[in-house]
């Protein structure tokens, strides 16, 4: 049997880690794309104990020639495009980063599949905040993009540049419109790794924890669930474009008491502080998932609760 090889941009990030560990797990090739193998990223695949199953590919410059090269090199029977900025909140500060880490090579890897003919399959990581400001809490495969982030507009965009690909060139692009997820392996850029890190250090210091906006709502799942939804689309026969999410919704101040309760923490240690807060701000969304269900039968195993006995546990899995 012909060995499958996938090639993942973002290895080192939680999803790309994740899905490393599964596609090993599926007896995949693995080759890994990352811009600095020093980054304190790379520790995510340590922790996850497959770093060196993993052929690491150090690409400081994502050149259109280099991603040619790479390509042609490996010739991988997947590609996953999960690299680029992922944080909402920097993505106001550094809107150009933002577009071109999340658009600017997998532009060149549909191109280099359509100049070369290549049969690859593509994978793209969209996101829930493509869709933004939008009236209805409830989104799915056919609710209009309004995006109110450089973030959301930076990956709407992603999203829309594989749909031409796909429509117009017949090219192999499939994309997921994740929500957020969470794991362990979560910086603390993002808010659940802010709080958790912050319990886990509570007794030390008993100082205030300092939020932004917490009176959201999000749906949230947990990560390792989810590249296996990224997978079941990447490896399905058809292209094309999947709402991932767990399909309830919840408020932040539900994840912290949560969090607080098992830290036994008083809830009186939270601020929320004007600088914290986002200058745009979805307030509440939910992803509708009956797609995902049926054409892939995929659905989440866990609730907010859960992930946050997860989180506290500091489980991997
Ligand atoms: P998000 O995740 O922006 O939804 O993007 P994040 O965890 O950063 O924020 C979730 C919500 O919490 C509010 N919030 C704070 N957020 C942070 N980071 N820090 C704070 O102090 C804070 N206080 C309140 C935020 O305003 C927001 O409403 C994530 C990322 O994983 C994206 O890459 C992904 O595409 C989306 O989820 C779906």
């Amino acid at each position: 049997m012909k060995i499958k090889k996938a090639l993942i941009f973002g290895v080192s990030g939680q999803d790309g880690a994740y899905l490393s560990k599964l596609l090993l797990e599926k007896n995949y090739k693995v080759f890994g794309v990352t811009r600095s193998k020093t980054n304190k990223n790379i520790l995510n695949l340590e922790k996850l104990k497959i770093k060196r199953k993993i052929n690491i590919i150090l690409l400081k410059n994502l050149k259109k020639k280099k991603i040619n090269e790479l390509i042609k090199r490996i010739s991988p029977t997947e590609i996953y495009y999960l690299a680029g900025q992922s944080s909402v909140g920097l993505s106001f500060k550094n809107p150009i980063e933002a577009y071109k880490s999340n658009n600017l090579c997998l532009f060149y890897v549909l191109e280099y599949c359509r100049i070369f003919k290549k049969k690859i399959k593509i994978y793209n990581s969209a996101s829930s905040e493509c869709f933004g400001n939008n009236k209805k809490i409830y989104c799915n495969e056919k609710t209009p993009f309004n995006p109110i982030s450089p973030y959301g507009r930076a990956k709407s965009f992603s999203f829309w540049l594989m749909k031409y690909y796909r429509d117009n060139f017949k090219i192999n692009a499939s994309n997921g419109i994740l929500f957020n997820h969470e794991s362990p392996l979560r910086k603390k850029e993002f808010v659940t790794g802010k709080i958790t890190s912050y319990a886990f250090n509570y007794k030390k210091n008993k100082k205030k924890l300092f939020l932004g906006n917490t009176n959201i709502s999000r749906d949230w799942g947990w990560a390792y669930d989810y590249v296996k939804a990224i997978y079941l689309i990447n490896s399905n026969k058809n292209n094309d474009d999947y709402v991932i999410g767990s399909g309830k919704h919840n408020s932040l101040k539900n994840f912290i008491k949560f969090v607080f309760t098992k830290k036994k923490i008083p809830l009186k240690m939270i601020r929320e502080v004007g600088e914290l807060k986002r200058k745009n701000e979805i307030k509440k969304i939910c992803a509708d998932v009956k797609k995902i269900k049926k054409d892939l039968n995929w659905k989440t195993m866990y609730n907010l609760e859960d992930i946050a006995h997860k989180l506290v546990n500091k489980d991997l899995y």
